[in-house]
C-alpha cells in the first residue's frame, strides 16, 4: 500500500538521527523553526507536517508534538501511582517542561527541576507552548545546573526522582555512570522511587545490560519496564523503576483521567518483559 497522503511537489530538506552506522529516521524540514549552539549542545526545532515539532539536542529526537506523550506518561506514572506519597519531586534533565506536565496532574507539593540548559527551557517555552505553562507553575523550583553536582550538594531528600536525560554523551552522559545513581540513592527518602529512561532494548541493549548490572548493586529493587516512542531509535523504549520499598505491582491511586496512552493496564503489562531483557540484571 501507498502512503495516503504524500507531501507536495516541493523540495524539502531533511533532518536525519542515525541510529547506528547503517540506518536511521528522516523528517522533511517544513520549517526549521530555531537552530542554535547553546554552551552545552546544538538546540534544534523544526516543523514537520506529521509529527508536528520536533525538538532535537546534538541531532537527538527528544520530543515530537505528536508523540510526546507515550515517552512523558510512560516515565511519570509508573511512579506516581505506586508511591504511596509523593511529594517532594525531582526531575533531572527535562527542560522541555513534558515531564512536569504530567507531575502536575497530582496534588504534590514540591518539585524541583535541574536542567543544565537554560536554552532548552527558553526554546520550549517559545515552541512547545502546551509543555511550558507547567514551567511556571508556583509548586516548581527551577534550578540551571548540572543535575550530579546539585544532587551531591543538596541536604534535601525525595520521595520521586524522575531523569529525563538525553543519550550518553553529551551534557547527559553523567546522569547514566554509577556514580550519579549512588549520589542519587543518598538524597532518597527510605520509600522512595527513581525513574530513568535507559534506551532503545534494540540499539543500545549493551549498555542497557550494563546499566542494569550496575543500577541492581546500589538499588535494593530493579524493575525494568517499557513502552513504545514512535520516534526514538527502535520505537520501543526501556526504563529503570528503581527503589527497594516500594512494589511496582502494588497501585496507590489511580492514574490521572484525560491520558493519551497510560492506564492500569498498560503498567502492568510494562513490567513484564521480552526475553531479551529479561536476563539482563546481573
Ligand atoms: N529524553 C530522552 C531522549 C532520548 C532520545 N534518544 C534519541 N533520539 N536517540 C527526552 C526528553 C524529553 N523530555
Amino acid at each position: 500500500m501507498t502512503s495516503k497522503k504524500s507531501p507536495p511537489e516541493i523540495e524539502f530538506s531533511e533532518i536525519r538521527e542515525y541510529h547506528s552506522s547503517w540506518s536511521g529516521l528522516f523528517f522533511k524540514v517544513k520549517k526549521l523553526l530555531y537552530s542554535h549552539r547553546s554552551p552545552f549542545q546544538k538546540i534544534e526545532v523544526i516543523e514537520n507536517e506529521y509529527f508536528g515539532k520536533v525538538l532535537l539536542l546534538d541531532g537527538l529526537v527528544q520530543t515530537t508534538e505528536r508523540d510526546e506523550f507515550y515517552y512523558h506518561e510512560m516515565l511519570v506514572h509508573p511512579a506516581l501511582i505506586t508511591h504511596p506519597s509523593p511529594q517532594d519531586i525531582l526531575i533531572i534533565g527535562g527542560g522541555d517542561g513534558g515531564v512536569l506536565k504530567e507531575i502536575l496532574l497530582y496534588p504534590v507539593e514540591r518539585l524541583w527541576l535541574v536542567e543544565i540548559d537554560s536554552q532548552v527551557i527558553e526554546v520550549s517555552k517559545n515552541f512547545f507552548p502546551w509543555l511550558s505553562p507547567a514551567l511556571e507553575d508556583k509548586r516548581v523550583e527551577l534550578v540551571i545546573g548540572d543535575g550530579g553536582e546539585f544532587i551531591r550538594q543538596t541536604n534535601r531528600k525525595f520521595d520521586v526522582v524522575l531523569v529525563d536525560s538525553s543519550d550518553p554523551v553529551g551534557p547527559s552522559s553523567r546522569l547514566h555512570e554509577e556514580d550519579f545513581y549512588r549520589d542519587l540513592k543518598k538524597r532518597l527518602n527510605p520509600d522512595g522511587v527513581v525513574v530513568t529512561q535507559l534506551g532503545s532494548p534494540f540499539y543500545h541493549l549493551e549498555e542497557i545490560k550494563e546499566k542494569s548490572i550496575f543500577l541492581a548493586k546500589i538499588f535494593k529493587l530493579t524493575r525494568l519496564y517499557t513502552g513504545p516512542v514512535p520516534s526514538y531509535p527502535g520505537g520501543i523504549w526501556c526504563y529503570a523503576y528503581l527503589g527497594g520499598e516500594i512494589n511496582p505491582s502494588k497501585l496507590s491511586r489511580e492514574p490521572p483521567g484525560g491520558l493519551k496512552y497510560f492506564n492500569k493496564e498498560i503498567h502492568r503489562k510494562a513490567f513484564s518483559l521480552p526475553n531479551l531483557l529479561k536476563d539482563k540484571l546481573g
